[in-house]
Formats: C-alpha cells, structure tokens, sequence
C-alpha cells in the first residue's frame, strides 16, 4: 500500500498540527478504544485504564511518537517501526484486528481536534497512512 505523494504530503502537513497535541491526542484515542471495543482492555490487564490515568496518558503519549517516527520516514516506514513490529508480533502478539480499531480511533480524535483540516481527503490519507503503519505492526505475525 503506496502512499502518493498528494497522501505524503497531506499526512505531513495535518501531523504537524497533531504533533502540538500529540499526547492529548494519543490518550483520548485511548479512552475511545477502551470504551468503544473494550475487548481491547485485555491486553492492558496491568494498567489502570480509568480516564486520565496517568498508564493511559503515558501509553497514549508513546503510541503517537512512533507514528511520528513513521511520518518522519515515511518513505520507508518498515525501517521507522522495525523494533515496534518485532515487539507487537513476537513479545505482545497483538490480534492484527486490533490495529484496524486503534487507528479508527486516531483518525476520530484527529478529526474532532482539527475538523476544519480535517477534509476528505486528508481522512483519506490518514487512514491509508495508519494502515500502513499496522501493515508493518503486523507483518512478522506471518
Ligand atoms: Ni502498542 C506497547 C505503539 C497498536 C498493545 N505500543 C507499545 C509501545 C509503543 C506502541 C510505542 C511502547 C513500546 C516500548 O515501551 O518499547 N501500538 C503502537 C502503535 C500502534 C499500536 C504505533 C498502532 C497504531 N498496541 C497496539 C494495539 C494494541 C497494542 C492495537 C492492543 C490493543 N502496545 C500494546 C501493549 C503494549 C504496547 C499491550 C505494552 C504496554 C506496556 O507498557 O506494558
């Protein structure tokens, strides 16, 4: 899944504006995964997940810096996420479903933080952005 470059630029131009919000960002994406698919607490047994925690704050807060990572280089975001990927597939074995939920997620709080940005076609290459993101997060379970 190639981004064009209209999609690169796009994903560049909305992250720095996220970038300014990232934490806050990171951690409601959080609370909307936990609240929307709570089957999704399971993997969290060792966090308290209550709103505003500061597990939930933290984790939220380290999820958006890799995917700034990724939109630093996303010309080869494989090289960016390679130590995530071995971490999610190997150590935490993730159900891959689970990415589809997160970015769905990100992509609602980006777009309730930044509406006005938030233009069908930066949705557009924000969700193929995150996709390939969970591609990568994904591919050594296989
Ligand atoms: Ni994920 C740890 C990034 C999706 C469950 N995850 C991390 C860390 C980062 C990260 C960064 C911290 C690594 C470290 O400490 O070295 N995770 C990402 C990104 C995505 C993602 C960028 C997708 C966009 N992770 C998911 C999903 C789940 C998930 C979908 C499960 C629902 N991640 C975890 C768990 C940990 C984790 C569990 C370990 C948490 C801890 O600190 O114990």
């Amino acid at each position: 899944m190639t981004l064009t470059q209209a999609e690169k630029a796009a994903v560049v131009t909305i992250w720095a504006k996220v970038a300014t919000q990232a934490d806050a960002i990171g951690a409601e994406s959080l609370e909307r995964l936990f609240l929307s698919y709570p089957q999704t607490k399971t993997y969290f047994p060792h966090f308290d997940l209550s709103q505003g925690s500061a597990q939930l704050r933290g984790h939220g807060s380290k999820v958006m810096s890799a995917i700034g990572e990724a939109v630093k280089d996303i010309d080869d975001i494989r090289r960016a996420l390679a130590k995530l990927s071995e971490l999610h597939a190997y150590i935490l074995r993730v159900d891959p479903v689970n990415f589809k939920l997160l970015s769905h997620c990100i992509l609602c709080s980006v777009a309730a933080h930044y509406p006005l940005d938030f233009t069908p076609e930066v949705h557009a290459a924000w969700d193929k952005f995150l996709s390939s993101v969970s591609s990568v997060l994904t591919e050594k379970y296989r």
